[in-house]
């Protein structure tokens, strides 16, 4: 083969897994329990976990830490339980829920871009 033809199955090689582990990845999107009230939630590049499950009718604290520089991040959004908190660089955020509803409630960036969900069950 000549060094063009490595190059282009080489391309095709990164294309395919790219493809591949972006659909992988949400399949592989899979709903975090908070276990003993609370759960922690990395902030970078979008949420992680991006599924949390949180108990009916009682207190979880959600503690976000963001180590992602990007300002979009900043903020967090959890507009179905009025909250709005802005997200320090490497520092924990404690944000305490005490769901009356149960449901998917989808929390954003301040600008609505990076999504997670809490399912209240
Ligand atoms: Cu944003």
């Amino acid at each position: 083969m000549t060094p063009d033809k490595i190059a282009i199955v080489i391309g095709g090689i990164v294309v395919i897994g790219a493809v591949y582990k972006f659909f992988l990845g949400k399949k592989n999107e899979q709903a975090v329990s908070a276990t003993s009230g609370a759960i922690e939630i990395k902030v970078d590049g979008g949420y992680t976990p991006e599924v949390v499950k949180i108990p009916l009718d009682k207190t979880t604290t959600l503690d976000f830490t963001r180590t992602d520089p990007t300002s979009c991040l900043e903020e967090v959004v959890l507009g179905d339980f009025n909250v709005r908190k802005t997200l320090p660089l490497n520092q924990k955020v404690s944000i305490e829920i005490t769901p009356k509803k149960k449901g998917t409630f989808v929390y954003s960036c301040g600008m609505n871009m990076y999504k997670g969900k809490i399912i209240v069950e």
